[in-house]
């Protein structure tokens, strides 16, 4: 498939499900990735996520938001990235299948100006904290030319330029110490009755963050991750 097909199969299926092409970057020597279906090594890997709330509409309206079963996004993100790669000749790679995990934040800062923030989390110039992956497809030629790529503001350092770093004074049980991120203080308070604030709205050290507050994520979209953050620990 030539690069010009590639990116009519991908963009479009992506815009349908308010899912964003995040970066592509070729495979080194070093990358340990799975075969391809044909047994070949993969060329190219793109990776694909969220932006914002704009999925949201797109997988609350999907069968597997309302079909009761454990993992709806998880399961969403599958059905799409499978069938994309199917289409494609690639194959599509999870961030959430592991241990072992594959690095999708190392691979983020492959594709595009991302680094680690205050919180550890990526923080990209555009959008702020406000963005994740749902896979990554592992291509059998360099489907995506350089040209094709979105275009890449540049990476600045804006954790070290942001004046009192709010994000780190934000937590009422201080879970970011700025080296690590203390989970089981994070999972207490989340399961007490003080952690509605978090449950209903989101994490607040996230919130605190001043780049990019249009993009936070909606009330609803916050809720459901932290429902399901919080149903996995504690
Ligand atoms: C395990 C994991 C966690 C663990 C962290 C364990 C640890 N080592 O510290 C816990 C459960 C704490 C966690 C929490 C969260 N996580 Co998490 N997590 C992952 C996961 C599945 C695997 C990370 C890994 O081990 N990778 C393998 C190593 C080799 O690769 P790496 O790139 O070097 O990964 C390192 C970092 O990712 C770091 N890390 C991962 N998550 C977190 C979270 C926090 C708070 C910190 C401090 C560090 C950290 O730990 C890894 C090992 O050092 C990744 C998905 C992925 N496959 O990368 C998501 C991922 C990193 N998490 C993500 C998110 C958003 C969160 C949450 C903020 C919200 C949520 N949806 O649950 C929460 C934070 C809690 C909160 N109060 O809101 C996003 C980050 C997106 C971004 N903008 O960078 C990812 C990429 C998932 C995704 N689909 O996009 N997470
Ligand atoms: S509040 Fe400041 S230090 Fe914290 S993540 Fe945002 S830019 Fe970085
Ligand atoms: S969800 Fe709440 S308790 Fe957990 S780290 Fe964020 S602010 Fe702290």
């Amino acid at each position: 498939m030539n690069p010009a097909t590639a990116l009519t199969t991908l963009l479009p299926t992506l815009a349908r499900h308010g899912l964003q092409l995040r970066g592509a970057w070729p495979v080194q020597p070093g990358d340990t990735l799975p075969p391809l279906p044909d047994g070949s090594r993969p060329a190219q890997v793109c990776l694909v996520g969220v932006v914002g709330s704009d999925f949201w509409p797109h997988f609350q309206a999907s069968a597997f938001y309302r079909d009761g079963r454990p993992d709806p996004l998880d399961r969403w993100s599958q059905a799409i990235g499978d069938d994309l790669a199917a289409r494609l000749g690639g194959l599509a790679l999870y961030p959430f299948t592991g241990p072992p995990y594959h690095p999708f934040q190392q691979w983020a800062d492959r594709g595009e100006p991302t680094q680690a923030s205050a919180l550890m989390l990526r923080i990209h110039p555009v959008h702020g904290l406000w963005h994740a992956y749902r896979f990554a497809l592992a291509l059998p030629g360099p489907l995506l030319a350089a040209a094709q790529q979105p275009p890449s503001p540049a990476a600045t350092d804006l954790c070290a330029q942001c004046s009192g770093q709010p994000c780190l004074q934000a937590c009422p049980v201080a879970a970011y110490t700025g080296e690590r991120f203390v989970l089981e203080a994070c999972a207490g308070h989340l399961h007490s009755g003080a952690g509605a604030d978090c449950m209903q709205g989101g994490c607040q050290a996230r919130r605190a963050c001043p780049v990019a507050p249009d993009l936070r994520y909606t009330p609803e979209h916050a809720a459901f991750h932290m429902q399901a953050f919080a149903r996995n620990h504690g």
